[in-house]
């Protein structure tokens, strides 16, 4: 077993996990990083980290492994199915985001009470936790609070709901009929991301992906047809800022946080306005718009914006990017590297 206190990463080859495994082993607070993916890592980020475990979290045996090999004391669990990918297989999405985050929790207990220290564990929860009834109520909710409209149209939503649940219960009240105390040995935090767009990265199978694809599209000179009507509106967020939000979260002193579960917002444009911005930074864009009407049912029960006030208060939740800056300061300059723009 290595000594080394080590993370470990799930979904550790997707977006959010991509441009963490970056931050994590930069720097003098760079930490040991083990990564769990179906997917192996690409070869600049399997260089940076300890091993990678090639499988699924649906393993128990493998998590096994990695109990009896490494001492784990921070767990980032991104494995996830997304929204609309979860839509056309319901069962497996259950399986993967609720059984996978189960198994999780349960690694996480099991090593806390075999080094004793509790195991912090993120979790990254999403928008789609919510769920508004209709338009009028939406427009009047505006900036949503966490403990509002809990009642998401879709498994996913659910999925995340739910396990917004296991991981209080399991920092909370796990096994609290048991003789001796046995909570506490993991500290769930999570977050109720936004859409997230990437530079680096285009997502897939979620439904707020029709902002990350139009940028990404037009940068290539692909013509792309938005699958949402101009007018709809959700929060969204540029990735350094995610990872930003996930590493303050995480680095918080447990005694500053009143909450298991927090909103992080950063913008709110509608699809019209992420349209002009990218007509405004490639001309040339061949741009549309072709509804989807089932999808856009999915994020017409998102909220229109997140009130992310108790983040900012109890740790410090400060996005650096603005609608305007993600485009101009980031994105931009980084997709026009990336395809030669
Ligand atoms: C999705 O669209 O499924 C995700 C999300 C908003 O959680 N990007």
């Amino acid at each position: 077993m290595s000594r080394n206190p080590s993370v470990l990463i799930t979904g550790a080859s997707g977006e959010i996990g991509h441009e963490l495994i970056a931050r994590l082993t930069t720097g003098t607070a760079a930490r040991q990083v083990v990564t769990l993916d179906l997917n192996p890592l690409q070869p600049q980020l399997a260089a940076r980290v300890r091993q990678q475990f090639t499988g699924s979290i649906l393993d128990t045996q493998l998590l096994e492994r990695v109990i009896a090999e490494y001492e784990v004391d921070r767990v980032y669990h991104l494995a996830a199915l997304l929204s609309t990918r979860s839509e056309f297989s319901p069962a497996l999405a259950h399986k993967v985001n609720v059984e996978g985050t189960l198994n999780l929790l349960e690694f996480a207990q099991k090593q806390g009470e075999s080094h004793g220290r509790p195991v912090v564990f993120f979790y990254p929860s999403s928008i789609a936790a919510f769920g508004l009834p209709d338009a009028p109520t939406k427009a009047a909710a505006g900036r949503v609070k966490e403990d509002d409209f809990n009642f998401p149209t879709t498994m996913y939503g659910a999925n995340k709901l739910y396990c917004e649940h296991l991981g209080r219960y399991y920092t909370r009240h796990y096994k609290q009929l048991a003789a001796e105390n046995l909570s506490g040995k993991v500290d769930f935090r999570c977050l109720r991301f936004p859409g997230l767009i990437s530079a680096e990265t285009v997502p897939s199978g979620g439904t707020s992906d029709y902002a990350p694809e139009m940028i990404h599209a037009a940068a290539q000179g692909t013509p792309y047809a938005c699958f949402v009507r101009p007018d709809t509106r959700i929060p969204f967020m540029a990735m350094p800022d995610a990872v930003e939000a996930i590493l303050r979260l995480m680095s918080a002193p447990r005694e500053k946080l009143t909450r298991t579960v927090y909103n992080v917002g950063a913008f709110a444009p509608s699809a019209a306005e992420f349209e002009a911005e990218v007509r405004a930074a490639f001309p040339r864009a061949a741009l549309g718009t072709t509804v989807d009407t089932k999808r856009q049912a999915i994020v017409d029960s998102w909220p229109a914006d997140v009130d992310d006030s108790t983040a900012r208060r109890d740790w410090g939740h400060a996005p650096k990017y603005t609608f305007a800056s993600a485009f101009h300061e980031y994105l931009m300059p980084s997709v026009r590297k990336r395809y030669g723009g």
